[in-house]
């Protein structure tokens, strides 16, 4: 009877994908993957179905190989910049660490491959890269036809419009106000996507110039090749604080952002095992934080009771049965750090707060929140 219905179910993830993919929008589309896992386990019994599915993950591929794959920006302010020496620093390029030390017990076993917005779906559809961390927003038709899917959101953002102010623009500005306006902004990303519906519904006509870099948008912006730069909100602050020349003054606008930009972990879909293993990174980055362990006294609470200690490896820890190792989650705490570690270390120096943002955690307001570890 159950090997019925998963036969039934698998033949009906195979039919999903391929119409899918037919109606996939042109801008972003990667060919979706076929549901491998998912079909071999039609042919077995309900824990057969289980280790199959384990056995063909990316959380086997990865520990096989030693090291992550991991798909950064590398260009993106505070999020992954890589530095002169080839290193890459910066919240996303943390988590990247996070995930290496859990699945491979060390927060340098990690390759990062810079991607452009446009090049990163394929990247992962190649199997080029294990995992994006890479400024990317959740949303419906990536996580169907483009065949991602999203681990929990480490950083909710939205996007805004950046002009200077000797051109007139405050931060009470609005999109009405672009009017006539040049504007740049990065391809295969939905900012290009969102402005132009944000324009067309304010009655603003606007020249949309696309570059696939940013640093390309800001090299125009600054020599005055466009009136306004947008994208995510964290993003124009980060090259706010680096890039504004001494001459020029900008400013960011408007206060609400005109969209919802939940960036966090993205990789292929209908891979439960490694997914499991990221998205409980994440979580434990969170949990931890609640209870105020980090880096710094993480080592002190390790035997504790109840939930810290599980997580921490201890009596009734539910790492190995992930195929992690039981201490994973205080390597990650260990060798990189908390949730309020990795977004402080990153993004305070870049003038970005949880305080009083969306990315507070729950109890003090925010969104930032992650289910029970038992
Ligand atoms: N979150 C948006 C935008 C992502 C995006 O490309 N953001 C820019 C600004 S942070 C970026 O990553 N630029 C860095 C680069 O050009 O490599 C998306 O997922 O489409």
């Amino acid at each position: 009877m159950k090997s019925k219905l998963f036969k039934f179910l698998a033949l009906f993830l195979t039919i999903g994908v391929v119409a899918a993919a037919c109606g996939s929008d042109s801008e972003e589309a990667a060919p979706a993957t076929t549901a491998a896992p998912a079909t071999t386990a039609a042919e077995t019994t309900t824990t057969a179905q289980v280790e199959v599915v384990a056995e063909g993950s990316l959380l086997d591929v990865v520990q096989a190989r030693g090291t992550l794959n991991c798909g950064v920006s590398g260009s993106a302010v505070a999020f992954s910049e890589t530095q002169a020496d080839g290193s890459v620093t910066g919240f996303d390029a943390d988590y990247c660490r996070a995930v290496a030390a859990a699945v491979l017990g060390d927060a340098n076993a990690v390759n990062f491959v810079a991607l452009t917005a446009s090049e990163r779906f394929t990247a992962v559809q190649t199997g080029d890269v294990d995992l994006l961390m890479r400024n990317t927003t959740w949303t419906q038709s990536r996580d169907s036809s483009v065949g991602m899917d999203f681990g929990p959101t480490t950083y909710y953002d939205g996007q805004q419009l950046m002009a200077r102010v000797s051109d007139g623009f405050s931060g009470s500005s609005t999109v009405a106000d672009l009017d006539g306006a040049v504007v740049c902004t990065n391809v295969g990303t939905t900012t290009e996507k969102n402005i132009a519906e944000a324009a067309l519904l304010a009655g603003a006509e606007i020249t949309l110039l696309g570059f696939e870099t940013s640093d390309e948008v800001y090299e125009t912006f600054i020599a005055g090749g466009c009136d306004i730069t947008t994208t995510d909100g964290s993003a124009l602050v980060g090259r706010k604080v680096k890039q504004q020349p001494a001459d020029q003054e900008w400013v960011i606008f408007p206060a609400t952002p005109i969209s919802k930009e939940p960036l966090g972990p993205t990789y292929g879909q209908n891979d439960s095992a490694w997914a499991d293993a990221i998205n409980w990174t994440v979580y434990a980055t969170i949990i931890m934080d609640e209870y105020g362990i980090n880096q710094a006294n993480v080592d002190a609470h390790v035997g504790d009771e109840a939930e810290v200690g599980r997580l921490l490896g201890g009596d009734g820890e539910l790492q190995t049965g992930m195929g992690l190792a039981a201490d994973a989650f205080y390597q990650v705490i260990k060798q990189v750090g908390n949730y309020s570690d990795i977004y402080n270390s990153n993004l305070n120096p870049v003038g970005l707060y949880r305080d009083g943002s969306a990315n507070a955690g729950w109890l003090d307001g925010g969104l930032i929140y992650a289910p029970p570890a038992r």
